[in-house]
């Protein structure tokens, strides 16, 4: 649907500077300039600063240190983006049907402009239309109450909701009478989360920002910090620059990863000359990096073999649990097979390993590059395996971190948004609140999305996100939603997922971060946890988008208190309060985590500390919460049985791996326009996102030229027919066998079978694919 404004021969531009730079203060002002100028200019400096607001662009920590700026480009366009003087109001749907409004495109939708006021689908005008908040709530209380049973109702939550909201959310769903709780983690770090609790003890990060300081070595695996993390970047030049060795595993050669050009240093802008990121890149076939840490793990024993001074001995006799059967496991492990699922030459997977023992303190870091595949949790595993084989837990400098992506996605699964709640947050819920919340599992994403299309969900209520396009199968999801008895979506701007709402649809209109927030209790202010665990305030201060938002906690609470009521079940919940004063919803926070959470101890008071607080994380103290008491080494073999193979025997060895990926103007689902026609800077592509990344030697096996367009076929056995049409091949430095190209427009040609096994997540990064010329 995207509509390129100028025919172009070839959308390619290469870009042979550094990420960062000029391009990267040209892009902010360009954000400034296609929006508003004024409202974001006044958020900017307050960005990541204490008393400040959180960046709503991603959750890579704050910095410890005094910075007179800690945003990038991308906060820069998140924040414009948001602060917009472009309104989606009552009279604009009025003149706008649906199935006029499906046509626009991703970033159409978008720049129609913030959400105004309270809407209510009306099924005769195919619009939506404006409703007052207290009916708005009564129509959604009634429908869910109208359900035969609670699970007929799935809560989405998207991770940018703030403690304050997200808390009461999963009390509403628990009290309602549910754990359908999908969240946005169940599309991301989902894999990592499961990885860790099961080898460390605790699913998050065991690193802060200040470890950065003192690695040897970096290891990133899966991950494009120069457009999904640029803070990061900072931090890997700084630690270049003293000398630390930076290696990236990564199937395209991301310019962003080879150098940078600190857009705060004026000599490395002025001059465009930058600091090299990574020393060593090592191009792993897509899905190979299994194989390939298992390499690595392989060199690393047979130097100790040589030598018996590599591995960390005594942390290994003291600390871990399983080290004999995964060492056996590694050495039955053939170099052809590691080599041949790598996609790796044995050289260059002993150079890895020479640099890891070289390096007395390392950081492994990683994205949705391991997480969105079948074998993510081994791979992740693998990773932990060859992490504590030198003791890199729990010292200065070393560690492993999953680097998270919603601001808030962390935080919300800390006070308890998730499907498979822990028995301790439950017992919490009990203790505090008298009522007994459901113990049984809910549905995760990919269960939500099935329980839509197979009937069985009746109702949808989201807390921000664009759920139907941010999962598999988009078309058939959102077909199948109209069905729904209810849609309730809280949002701060139109997305495609509104669109096509159930027989009560409602769109309910939110206050942004960058807002101020007002309520009978005072000024509020809320409170976010990134992915080092730093817990930290964040106060909006802008004027609201309009007079008639709400802020998420107060929608939030409204929306349980008209559903619940004083209920004999639920009469020790004062909804009303927590939507007054949020200190409130804090000190329910600090009892409920007493017996379930640590380091949640005087929430109200530290939480006014400049820079927030750590949450202690029980594996950076050696502390292993695990079955066995030990950090625990995995023993694994490389699976024969994958995606690609079962896709290849039954289609042939036609088949390419298709990863999805981000573009450098978008923020997951949301497209943006940017008018000098840039779309992804750093991989060159201008004025189309219709493009597929493949290497010369695909094409010229398969017999296509660069620049050919393309139709893109899912091969998938399930019979049902997803394909995506018009897409231009663009030569690129990836693997023969993979091709690379974007979301949110490529993920039709996603089953939701196609999944990581145990987490779920879907293998948005492993979809086997043939390509057709196009008709
Ligand atoms: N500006 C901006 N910032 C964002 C976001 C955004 O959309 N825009 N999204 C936020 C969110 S929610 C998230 S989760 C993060 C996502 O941040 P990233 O994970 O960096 O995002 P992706 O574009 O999915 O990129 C994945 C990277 O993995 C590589 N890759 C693909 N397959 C494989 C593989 O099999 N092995 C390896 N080793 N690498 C592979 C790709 O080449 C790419 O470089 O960013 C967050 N920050
Ligand atoms: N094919 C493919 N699909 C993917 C991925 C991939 O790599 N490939 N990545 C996955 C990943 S990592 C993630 S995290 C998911 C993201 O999935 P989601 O979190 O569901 O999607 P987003 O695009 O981040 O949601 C954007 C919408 O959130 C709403 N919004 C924005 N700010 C706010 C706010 O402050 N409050 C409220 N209430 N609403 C707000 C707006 O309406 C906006 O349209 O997508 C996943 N989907
Ligand atoms: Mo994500």
């Amino acid at each position: 649907m995207y509509r390129p404004e100028f025919t172009v021969q070839h959308p390619i531009r290469f870009y042979d500077k550094p990420a960062g730079g000029l391009g990267s203060l040209h892009g902010t002002a360009k954000a400034l300039r296609s929006n508003s100028a004024v409202p974001a200019l006044k958020v900017l400096p307050q960005l990541n600063q204490p008393g400040g607001v959180d960046c709503p662009g991603c959750a890579y920590p704050d910095s410890p240190k005094d910075k007179l700026v800690d945003f990038c480009e991308q906060g820069a366009w998140a924040i414009a983006h948001e602060s917009t003087l472009r309104r989606a109001t009552p009279a604009f749907f009025a003149a706008n049907r649906l199935s006029a409004l499906r046509k626009h495109a991703e970033w159409e939708l978008e720049a129609f402009g913030r959400l105004t006021a309270p809407m209510l689908y009306d099924g005769v005008s195919d619009t939506y239309r404006e409703i007052a908040w207290d009916d708005a709530f009564r129509l959604a209380a009634g429908a869910l109450n109208a359900l035969d049973a609670p699970d007929r109702a799935v809560f989405y939550a998207s991770g940018r909701s703030s403690n304050e909201a997200a808390f009461p959310y999963q009390l509403f769903a628990r009290a309602f009478g549910t754990n359908n709780m999908p969240d946005s983690s169940n599309y991301c770090h989902e894999s990592s989360g499961m990885a860790l609790g099961a080898t460390l003890g605790v699913g998050k990060a065991t690193v802060t920002r200040e470890d950065f300081e003192h690695a040897d070595a970096i290891f990133v695996f899966g991950q494009n910090p120069a457009t999904n993390h640029p803070r990061m970047l900072g931090d890997l030049r700084e630690a270049a620059l003293r000398g630390a060795r930076i290696a990236a595993f990564n199937p395209m050669l991301e310019p962003g990863l080879r150098g940078f050009a600190d857009p705060q240093s004026p000599v490395e802008t002025l001059t465009g000359r930058g600091t090299r990121i990574a020393d060593e890149y090592f191009q792993v076939r897509v899905g190979g990096d299994l194989a390939a840490i298992t390499g690595i793990c392989k060199a690393v024993l047979e130097a100790d073999d040589a030598s018996g001074k590599v591995l960390d001995r005594d942390f290994i006799a003291r600390h871990t649990s399983g080290f004999e059967q995964f060492a056996a496991a590694v050495r039955a492990q053939g170099w052809p097979q590691i080599v041949l699922d790598s996609g790796l030459p044995r050289e260059q997977l002993e150079k890895a390993a020479a640099m890891y023992i070289a390096s007395n303190a390392t950081i492994a870091t990683w994205c949705m590059g391991l997480t969105q595949h079948e074998y993510a949790i081994e791979t992740i595993q693998m990773l932990v395996n060859l992490m504590l084989l030198r003791g890199n837990v729990g010292k200065p400098g070393a560690g492993l971190m999953p680097v998270r992506g919603h601001s808030n996605v962390q935080g919300d699964r800390t006070v308890g948004v998730t499907n498979r709640p822990k028995k301790e947050w439950l017992e919490g819920l009990e203790r505090v609140f008298g009522f007994t919340p459901p113990a049984q599992h809910g549905l995760d994403a990919v269960a939500a999305i099935k329980g839509i299309m197979d009937g069985s969900v009746h109702a949808f209520l989201g807390l921000g996100g664009n759920f139907a396009v941010a999962g598999p199968d988009t078309p058939r999801v959102l077909e199948a939603m109209e069905q729904l008895q209810l849609t309730v979506h809280i949002a701060t701007k139109l997305n495609r997922t509104h669109l096509h709402p159930g027989r009560v649809g409602l769109l309910l209109p939110c206050l942004s971060r960058t807002e101020r927030d007002e309520q009978e209790g005072g000024r509020q202010f809320v409170s976010v946890e990134d992915t080092a665990s730093m817990v930290h305030a964040s106060a909006g201060r802008s004027d609201p988008a309009s007079e008639k938002l709400r802020s998420e906690p107060h929608i939030v609470t409204e929306l349980a208190r008209h559903t619940l009521g004083d209920g004999a079940h639920t009469a020790g919940i004062d909804w009303q309060a927590m939507g007054r004063d949020y200190s409130i919803t804090r000190g329910l926070i600090e009892q409920v985590a007493q017996t379930a959470v640590a380091g949640f101890e005087q929430y109200n008071q530290r939480i006014t500390a400049p820079r927030g607080f750590h949450l202690p994380n029980s594996a950076r103290n050696r502390d292993w919460r695990t079955a066995s008491g030990k950090a625990q080494f995995t023993a694994i073999a490389l699976p024969q049985d994958t995606i690609m193979r079962r896709a290849r025997a039954v289609f042939g060895d036609e088949v390419l791996c298709l990863a999805t990926v981000r573009a450098h103007r978008q923020y997951n689902t949301t497209v943006y326009r940017d008018t000098t026609g840039e779309v992804d800077r750093y991989r060159g592509v201008h004025h189309t996102r219709k493009v597929l990344f493949i290497s010369a030697a695909t094409m010229t096996r398969l017999g296509f030229e660069d620049g050919q367009t393309v139709d893109v076929h899912a091969a998938s056995p399930d019979g049902i027919e997803r394909r995506c049409n018009g897409y231009q091949l663009v030569r690129y430095d990836v693997p023969e066998g993979d091709v690379f190209g974007y979301f949110p427009e490529l993920t039709p040609l996603i089953s939701p079978d196609l999944v990581a096994r145990g987490s779920l997540t879907p293998a948005f990064k492993e979809v086997p694919v043939l390509l057709k010329p196009a008709e």
